[in-house]
C-alpha cells in the first residue's frame, strides 16, 4: 500500500488497488527490516540469507525448508522505486570471489524482494496448489532511529541540549570556537552557514570515531544523496529565536525544520511505519574488545534505537502507526563465528542483559522478541586445542589483515552477564580479569555444493522466528 501525508494527517490511497488487494488476499508480502549501526553485518546478513533462501540446504531449522514446502525461490523487481536496491549480486559476488573478501560499507536505504512458492501445510495443504509469499528486505543505518528524537524538539531545544553535551568534548573544540567567533544575528552568508555545518559534522565524526554513539543528525554522518543540500547544512546554535528574519541563526532554525520534515519524517512514514518484522544486529563482542566505555555506549545507542519499536514514546509515530506494530524483532549479536559455539550462550546472554534496558521500560508493544548469537557468513572453524595442560576452544581462520591462518582463542566470557555490566558502570577503564580479543578474520575460500548456500551459524533459526511462520 502506498501511504501519504495530507496536511500531516495520514491517508491511504487505494492506488494500483488491484494489485495491493490481490498481493493481500493471495500472494502475502513480508516486509523485514534489518537495521543495527555501521558495521554491525547488516549487508553480510542480508547476502547470506537470500543466498541460503535461494538455496536451501543449510536451512533445516527452516520448518517450511526442512519439510521441503518451499518449491522455488527467485528474486523479483522490489515494489518500491525510488528505494535503491539491495546490491545483492555485488555483495555476494565479494564473498564467494575467488579471493573472498567482505562487501562494501553501505551507507544509506536498500531494498530487495524474494518471492517463495510455498506449499501450504496443514489439512487443506494436499488441496491447495502451492502460493507466493513475497520477502521485501530493507537494510537501513540504525543512526537513522536516533533522529527520532528530533521530532519532539524546537531548533533552540535541541541547540541547546547539543551544546551543553558538547561543552566538555574536545573533539568538539574547533566548532566551539568557530561558533563563538560568528555573529548569528548577521545576514544570512551562505560561505559562513557551510562553515559552521561543516565544522559541526568534523565533530560528529570524531566524536563517533571516540566511541560517543549520540551523533545526531544521523545523516550528518551518512548523507547520502543530500549531501550539500541545505537541509543538511545547518548546525545548534544557541538563541536563535530570538534574532531577526534573513539572519543566520533564523535560517539554521528553518533548515533544521526542513530537516524533519523532508528528511526524517518521510524515511518513518514511507518506510519504517511499514516493516512487518525487524531485525537489530549488534556487534557485541566488537563493543566488548573496545573495552567498558564502548560497552555502555553501546547500551545506550541500543536503548534510545529501541525506543522507536515502543509506540507511545514519540507523538508522530503512534500517529502514523495508527496501530499497526512490528510483530517480530530479533535482536542477534552477529560475528558469532568469533567464538567457539561452547560460548555462544554467554554471548546471547550479554546481547539479551545489553538490550535488557529497552525492554523493561515498556514492552515493545505486544511485538514478539528474541535474541540470538548467529553469524551470517561463518570465516572459521572450531578446534579444540591444548595450552600448558588445559583445553583451549579456539577458533581458526585465515586473519584478514595478513591471510595468514591462526588458531585464536578470544577470552572466557563471564557467565553472568552483569559481571561484564557491572564493571562498565564503576566505571572501568579495562576489564579486570583478562582482554577480550577479536581478530578480524578474512571470509573463507567457497567451494558451494549445488543446492547449499554460504555457511552460517543459526541464520535458519534466525529466519525461522523471522518469517516462518508465515510459511
Ligand atoms: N567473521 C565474521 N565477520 C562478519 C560477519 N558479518 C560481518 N562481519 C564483519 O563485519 C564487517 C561489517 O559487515 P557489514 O555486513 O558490511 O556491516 P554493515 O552493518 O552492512 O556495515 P555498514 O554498511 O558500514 O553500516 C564485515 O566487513 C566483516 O568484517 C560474520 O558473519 N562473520
Ligand atoms: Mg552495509
Amino acid at each position: 500500500m502506498v501511504i501519504t501525508t495530507l496536511a500531516d494527517g495520514i491517508i491511504r490511497t487505494m492506488e494500483g488497488a488491484r494489485d495491493t488487494v490481490n498481493e493481500t488476499l493471495f500472494e502475502p508480502v513480508i516486509r523485514l527490516g534489518v537495521t543495527g549501526l555501521a558495521r554491525s553485518g547488516k549487508t553480510v546478513f542480508i547476502t547470506s540469507l537470500v543466498a541460503n533462501l535461494l538455496d536451501r540446504g543449510r536451512m533445516m531449522q527452516l520448518q517450511a525448508a526442512a519439510e521441503g514446502r518451499i518449491t522455488a525461490a527467485y528474486l523479483q523487481p522490489q515494489p518500491d522505486d525510488t528505494v535503491p536496491r539491495f546490491d545483492y549480486e555485488a555483495h555476494l559476488g565479494a564473498l564467494t570471489a575467488r579471493e573472498p573478501h567482505w562487501p562494501d560499507s553501505t551507507r544509506a536505504i536498500s531494498e530487495l524482494r524474494v518471492s517463495l512458492k510455498v506449499q501450504p501445510n496443514g489439512l487443506l495443504g494436499g488441496l491447495q496448489g502451492p502460493r507466493t509469499v513475497h520477502l521485501d528486505i530493507v537494510d537501513y543505518p540504525g543512526e537513522w532511529l536516533l533522529d527520532l528524537a528530533l521530532l519532539d524538539k524546537s531548533f533552540e531545544e535541541w541547540s541547546s541540549e547539543v551544546l551543553e553535551r558538547i561543552e566538555a568534548r574536545d573533539e568538539a573544540k574547533a566548532y566551539r570556537e568557530l561558533l563563538a567567533s560568528t555573529d548569528i544575528t548577521a545576514k544570512l552568508d551562505e560561505q559562513e552557514a557551510q562553515a559552521l555545518a561543516a565544522k559541526f559534522t568534523e565533530y560528529l565524526h570524531a566524536a563517533r570515531g571516540a566511541g560517543f554513539y549520540d551523533c545526531t543528525p544521523g545523516r550528518f554522518l551518512l548523507p547520502g544523496d543530500l549531501a550539500g543540500s541545505p537541509a543538511i547544512t545547518f548546525a545548534p546554535i544557541a538563541g536563535a529565536a530570538s534574532v531577526g528574519r534573513r539572519s543566520l541563526g533564523r535560517e539554521m532554525a528553518r533548515r533544521y525544520e526542513a530537516y524533519k520534515s523532508h528528511v526524517v519524517k518521510p524515511f518513518f512514514r514511507d518506510q519504517f511505519a511499514r516493516i512487518d518484522r525487524q531485525v537489530v544486529l549488534v556487534d557485541a563482542l566488537g563493543a566488548i574488545h573496545n573495552g567498558p566505555r564502548a560497552v555502555e555506549d553501546l547500551r545506550g545507542a541500543m536503548t534510545d534505537i529501541l525506543s522507536a519499536f515502543r509506540p507511545g514514546t514519540n507523538a508522530f509515530l503512534s500517529r502514523l502507526l495508527l496501530g499497526k506494530r512490528v510483530e517480530r524483532i530479533l535482536f542477534s549479536a552477529s560475528k558469532a563465528d568469533h567464538l567457539h559455539h561452547t560460548q555462544h550462550s554467554e554471548l546471547t546472554a550479554i546481547m539479551e542483559a545489553l538490550t535488557r534496558d529497552a525492554r523493561d521500560r515498556a514492552s515493545f508493544a505486544g511485538a514478539q522478541t528474541a535474541s540470538m548469537a548467529l553469524a551470517s557468513l561463518r570465516a572459521t572453524t572450531e578446534e579444540t586445542l591444548d595450552h600448558e595442560g588445559t583445553a583451549l576452544n579456539c577458533v581458526r581462520g585465515a586473519l584478514l589483515d595478513t591471510g595468514k591462518q591462526a588458531a585464536f582463542y578470544p577470552g572466557q566470557l563471564p557467565s553472568d552477564p552483569s559481571h561484564l555490566l557491572g564493571s562498565v558502570r564503576d566505571g572501568a577503564e579495562a576489564w579486570l580479569d583478562q582482554d577480550y580479543q577479536v581478530m578480524r578474520f578474512a571470509p573463507a575460500p567457497l567451494t558451494l555444493k549445488p543446492g547449499f548456500g554460504p555457511p552460517h551459524i543459526r541464520l535458519d533459526k534466525a529466519a525461522q522466528f523471522l518469517i516462518g511462520d508465515k510459511l
